[in-house]
């Protein structure tokens, strides 16, 4: 049977289980990256593996999250980071030199290679035919070690693209079309191929624009193929060596085809406060807008940008509304700078912000309170921009632009004249900002540098027979990372100390939860379907976990937060009668019994202390997930031996 383009990669870098969807596999990792954000744990938990060197092929940390700076914390964590890397054989991307996955697919990315990144936006990396998952920093940690990566073999969707995009209609409007058509769970479980005749009209970038925004839906992650486009883009950043050829079968199957009509795509927009929000653009009417943020790993590249400077050229930005442009590179930037745009942009009176993660993350240009803030990003959670009463719509590099300059929500295909934009035929070459890991002899005497915000490790407990603890906290559906652990630029200097960053858990659903999980011992958290969407991020795991949290039972699970929580020994169960989850109050006590013997069978059977009512839980864990669990998490479980 004919093989899809994700499954030939698959077999290509299987390294246990069997290629059915659903069953556990464990895939070799060819390369990994960091971000700062998470990337300090990573670290740290690399370190306490004790293996000189990665093992991968190539192993890159980047700063990009954290760069404002606003304290020593920061510049601590860089200094680590840098430090640390050049130590154990990691390439090092200076802060400034741009956004992971953008300089990763200008620089590193290669097709057919797998990658993983702790960060969930790594899948961009498959707009040049990788196969690229996010994943929690301590599964990072490993796979730098040479251990394998694990995931549940996923189902295969394709997206079949037709015809040509109109002018002013770009990538992101496909992304946002498919997020319309499938909502923030519709990719769960799968890897989404991007195939068909349209897809020859779509650069490299373009195509990394929609594989970034597959992680909005849920997906595993998405994948283009490595055609003649993707020749010409590693060609024009002189790295033509690096290319090979890459398609799905012509008999391949797929569990769901979606199609989309180029010719017949309209610019599309996320409403506050969900990606899948979408609605057509010229269907809001006189909407005001304060703010408009263009950037991010999604809509950052040299295309979009030159875009931008295009139908900024010889206008004004409206007086209500304050713009930002970060390109997604130093790249990016320097030849921005070379051709004029850069001008161009700056002579409209937008504000050109440093080439990193910046509004995105909250780290700066928040939006005023109650403020309509039109981004080019990929999320739009509530209170993700640093102010909680904002209001964020996702939106193209076009949308942004039109309706920077009327001051309105406005459909980029009323704008005058073409955009048409000559891409160079290579791009701009310079790595200095990039620093080469130590060669092995001066790497065994090297100093890591630590500073006063770097604290231990917290710890986690192994699970014993039973266990009885109080839910200290019930949400709903679709509770992002962003709601248990909120970044923003307050509180992501403090990613590498897990005492302080507590004080701030589930603070956007109720400031008063670490207090209150804290003085119940054990906890337990009670959570609706799609618990932990969004971010990779493991502080949503480890932060609830030295807070006392031991386990989660919720309707479902997003796929990167539950293999999060299992690496941090908490227990993740899902409701087997959706009405036990009504049943089930905040401060009733729960008795869990015959943990091992109910990790074995599948089920758990949970008595409520407080109502007297009996439910059972399913617990679908594999054999590695239950050995994990049982030593109280992947670090412990590492070091007992455990693969
Ligand atoms: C995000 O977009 O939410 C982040 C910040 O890049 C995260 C990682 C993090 O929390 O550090 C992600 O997407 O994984
Ligand atoms: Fe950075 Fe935003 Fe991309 Fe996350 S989504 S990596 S914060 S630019």
């Amino acid at each position: 049977m004919g093989k899809t383009i994700a499954e030939k990669i698959i077999a290509a870098h299987l390294v246990s289980g069997d290629m059915t969807p659903g069953s556990e596999i464990a895939l070799r990792i060819d390369q990994t990256l960091t971000q700062d954000a998470t990337g300090t744990m990573a670290y740290l938990e690399f370190e306490t593996m004790g293996i000189p060197r990665v093992k991968t092929e190539l192993s890159v940390a980047y700063v990009d999250h954290n760069t404002l700076q606003c304290g020593f914390e920061n510049a601590d964590d860089h200094r680590y980071l840098q430090t640390v890397a050049a130590k154990h054989g990691v390439y090092f991307s200076r802060p400034g030199n741009g956004i992971c996955h953008q300089v990763h697919l200008e620089r590193f990315g290669k097709p057919g290679k797998s990658l993983i990144g702790s960060d969930s936006h790594t899948p961009t990396g498959g707009g040049i035919g990788m196969l690229a998952f996010g994943a929690g920093g301590m599964d990072v940690a490993v796979a730098m070690g040479g251990g394998a990566y694990y995931i549940t073999m996923p189902k295969m969707f394709k997206v079949n693209l037709t015809g040509k995009l109109k002018p002013y209609v770009s990538a992101k409007d496909v992304s946002l079309e498919l997020l319309r058509i499938l909502s923030v769970k519709g990719g769960v479980g799968a890897i989404v191929e991007w195939g068909g005749p349209g897809i020859a009209g779509l650069s490299v970038p373009e195509r990394a624009t929609i594989t970034n925004m597959g992680t909005e839906l849920g997906a595993t992650t998405s994948i283009f193929p490595s055609d003649e486009v993707t020749r010409q883009f590693l060609a024009a950043q002189g790295r033509e060596a690096d290319y090979i050829p890459l398609a799905s079968d012509p008999d391949a199957k797929y569990d769901r085809i979606i199609d989309i009509d180029l010719d017949t795509l309209e610019p599309m927009i996320a409403c506050p406060h969900s990606p899948d929000n979408v609605v057509a653009v010229s269907s809001l009417k006189n909407v005001k807008v304060d703010q408009v943020c263009i950037g991010s790993c999604t809509n950052s590249s040299l295309m979009d940008m030159l875009k931008v400077a295009a139908m900024l050229k010889g206008k004004t930005v409206a007086p209500g509304v304050s713009l930002s442009i970060s390109p997604g590179s130093r790249q990016v930037l320097s030849m921005l700078a070379d051709c004029g745009a850069l001008t161009d942009i700056l002579a409209s009176g937008a504000r050109v912000l440093e080439c990193a993660c910046g509004p995105c993350i909250g780290m700066g240009f928040s939006p005023n309170s109650g403020g309509v803030s039109l981004r080019t990003f990929n999320r739009n959670f509530l209170g993700r921009s640093g102010t909680k009463d904002g209001q964020v719509y996702l939106v193209s590099p076009e949308t942004a632009v039109a309706s920077a300059l009327t001051g309105y929500i406005t459909d980029p295909t009323t704008s005058e004249g073409s955009i048409y934009i000559q891409m160079p035929a290579s791009f701009q070459i310079n790595d200095s900002a990039v620093l080469a890991p130590l060669p092995i002899e001066e790497a065994a005497s090297a100093e890591v540098l630590r500073g006063p915000n770097i604290k231990e490790f917290p710890k986690s407990k192994p699970f014993s027979d039973s266990l009885t603890a109080k839910s200290v906290l019930k949400v709903g559906d679709n509770i992002t990372t962003d709601h248990i652990m909120p970044a923003g630029a307050k509180i992501l200097p403090y990613r590498s100390n897990i005492p302080h960053l507590s004080k701030f858990c589930f603070e956007v659903c109720d400031p008063s939860f670490p207090e209150r999980a804290k003085e119940a011992g054990d906890g337990i958290i009670v959570g609706g379907s799609n618990y932990g969407q969004g971010s990779s991020r493991e502080h949503a795991a480890l932060v609830p976990m030295y807070l006392g949290i031991r386990c989660v039972i919720a309707k479902s699970f997003a796929r990167i937060h539950i293999a999060n929580l299992i690496n941090a020994g908490i227990l993740p169960l899902t409701f087997a009668d959706p009405a036990d989850y009504d049943a089930l109050e905040q401060d009733h006590v729960l008795k869990l019994t015959d943990i091992p013997g109910g990790m074995a069978s599948g089920k758990i059977t949970i008595i409520n202390e407080t109502t007297g009512k009996t439910i059972v839980a399913n617990c679908d864990l594999s054999d590695r997930q239950q050995k994990i669990l049982t030593c109280g998490g992947l670090l412990n479980y590492t070091k007992e031996g455990g693969q």
